[in-house]
């Protein structure tokens, strides 16, 4: 019986069910670079150059582990748009008796794998578990049925108990708390230094294919020139091991923080990796909390990083399964205003949005409080259309796979999903940009000010969102304080908030 294996961009991993039973005399590994994934949303080009660097090298070592891989160049003779494309050219060109998928990380992709079970010229297509996550699709779905709420904080403690991390022997948590996140909201100082990151050298043949990427795919917004993501397992362990000895000390208190000039700050950078298959979240959990027991990292950082991947990652990865394709339709807020030209690089005289589009152009990156409350807080009083604000961060970032960008965007960012993702939309004015760092200092804008010609844009957006949805979120009572300080300013200040505001949303592109 002769099997293809098709694996994915994102798949790069041999502990995938799909190799269970690989018959290296029979069987092959298929891989492509295909012009529709890489254009269905205008991928930044250093994601497209680190997936197909990173398809390059694991193709490699399969070959190296004996597997034979057809592996198709994004300049191949060969005519093929789609991944579809390839797979049925290989079905004619060599008899396979079935071809075996794992279960992607797109809804949009997964139907049509669905469909080739009955479309392809092929026996059988077999879908098979990716288990690349610490808990299987169907824990999140036996714990989320019959609940009348979703939390992550729930469904975290939950992934605690069941794997043992940070856990006394008693079942309590170690330290006695669940969660220390009051603890990591400090903004940075400049003290203790911040940690270097690995850089990681280019091979003549990833130089070569940078080139064309950018001859292909220059169009696309975002630069090469800075490229240093990790795009073999080994760089990605390597990137792990810096972030554990130098900067997961720092990453609990500053997890918050923005500072200027300073894009990555104590974080890991470790998502396109988690994200690619080049490391393992359950293991980077281990070695984290393996830290705190030696004594190299406190426990706020240590329970803060794994809170991260071993309950926000892998809660949004069932979130995602569990509600689409209904969820990235929503659209709670009814928000329908276009995207800012500034996300797309427009000039712009706001310099915290300046300052996160910059580093994304650059890197591919911004971290966590940049994307949802510079980026996301930003769209979500504007109003922007969450489609187009999906769309966008789906295409910018290196680590954005649909599973994990639309929970977060759509649900914890835009509010779009009318509360499953939290209980209260993340909406700020810009006090709380300027509390987490030094942006504002380097502003034209005036943060103390809410109506004039030069006040932060952030200030009357806020109080205008939270008017124009009083019928959503009085009640809350997480923001009933909100209201009252609305309702306690005189109307005159009231009704130049909302002047402003107006001016603000119909002006946008000339901030
Ligand atoms: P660190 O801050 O060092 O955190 C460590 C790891 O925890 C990350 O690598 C990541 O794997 C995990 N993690 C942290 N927060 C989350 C979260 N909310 N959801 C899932 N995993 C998390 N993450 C992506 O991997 N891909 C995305 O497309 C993506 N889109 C996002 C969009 C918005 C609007 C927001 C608010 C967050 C998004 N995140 C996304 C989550 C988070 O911002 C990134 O994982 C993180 O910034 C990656 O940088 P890091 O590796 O330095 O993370
Ligand atoms: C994102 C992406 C890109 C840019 N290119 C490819 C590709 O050429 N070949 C491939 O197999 N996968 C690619 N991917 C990743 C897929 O789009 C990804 O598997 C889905 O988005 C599901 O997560
Ligand atoms: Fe951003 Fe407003 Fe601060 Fe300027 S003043 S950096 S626009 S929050």
């Amino acid at each position: 019986m002769a099997s293809l294996v098709v694996l994915l961009g994102d798949q790069l991993s041999n502990r995938l069910p799909a190799f269970d039973d690989f018959e290296p005399d029979t069987d092959r590994v298929l891989m492509a670079e295909v012009e529709q994934e890489a254009r269905y949303v205008p991928h930044h080009p250093q994601k497209i150059l680190l997936i197909f660097a990173a398809m390059r090298a694991f193709a490699a070592r399969l070959e190296q582990q004996g597997k034979s891989v057809i592996y198709r160049k994004i300049d191949s003779a060969v005519e093929a748009d789609s991944l579809e494309d390839v797979v049925r050219h290989e079905l004619a060109r060599k008899h396979y008796d079935r071809v075996i998928l794992t279960h992607c990380g797109e809804h949009r992709l997964h139907r049509t794998m669905r469909r080739w079970q009955s479309e392809l010229p092929v026996e059988d297509v077999e879908i098979r578990a990716d288990t690349r996550f610490i808990a299987p699709l169907s824990f999140f779905k036996t714990w989320s049925e019959g609940r009348k709420a979703w939390r992550m904080e729930y469904f975290y403690r939950e992934m605690r108990k069941r794997t043992g991390l940070l856990m006394n022997s008693d079942g309590s948590p170690t330290g006695g708390q669940w969660n220390f996140d009051a603890d990591n909201r400090r903004a940075y100082d400049g003290k203790p230094p911040l940690p270097e990151h690995p850089r990681f050298e280019m091979s003549e043949a990833t130089r070569t294919l940078a080139r064309q990427i950018d001859a292909r795919f220059g169009d696309h917004f975002g630069a090469l020139d800075d490229f240093n993501w990790p795009t073999t397992h080994d760089e990605a362990e390597r990137l792990l091991e810096t972030f554990i000895d130098d900067a997961l000390p720092g990453f609990g208190d500053f997890q918050d923080a923005l500072t200027d000039g300073q894009p990555f700050l104590f974080h890991a950078l470790i998502s396109s990796s988690l994200n690619l298959g080049l490391l393992d979240p359950l293991d980077v959990c281990q070695r984290a909390e393996r830290a705190y027991k030696e004594g190299a990292a406190p426990l706020n950082a240590v329970e803060g990083f794994i809170r991260q991947i071993l309950g926000w990652r892998e809660y949004v990865r069932g979130l995602y399964w569990q509600l689409m394709p209904d969820y990235a339709e929503r659209n709670h807020l009814n928000a329908r205003k276009a995207l800012p030209w500034s996300y797309w690089g427009g000039h712009t005289d706001m310099h915290c949005i300046r300052e996160v589009v910059g580093g994304i152009e650059r890197y591919g990156y911004a971290h966590h409080i940049q994307r949802l409350m510079v980026t996301g807080n930003f769209a979500l009083l504007l109003g922007v259309n969450p489609r187009e604000v999906c769309e966008w961060y789906l295409a910018v970032f290196v680590d954005a796979f649909e599973w994990v960008e639309l929970p977060n965007t759509l649900g914890m960012a835009l509010h779009a999903d009318g509360g499953v993702m939290g209980s209260k939309p993340y909406a700020a004015s810009g006090r709380y940009i300027d509390r987490q760092g030094d942006y504002c200092a380097h502003c034209t804008y005036n943060v103390k000010t809410t109506s004039e010609d030069d006040s932060c844009p952030f200030n009357s957006l806020y109080w205008a969102f939270l008017d124009r949805n009083r019928d959503r979120f009085e009640g809350n009572h997480r923001m009933k304080m909100m209201y009252r300080n609305w309702d306690r300013q005189n109307e005159g200040k009231r009704k130049a908030t909302l002047a402003r505001a107006r001016w603000v949303r119909d002006n946008v592109d000339t901030l």
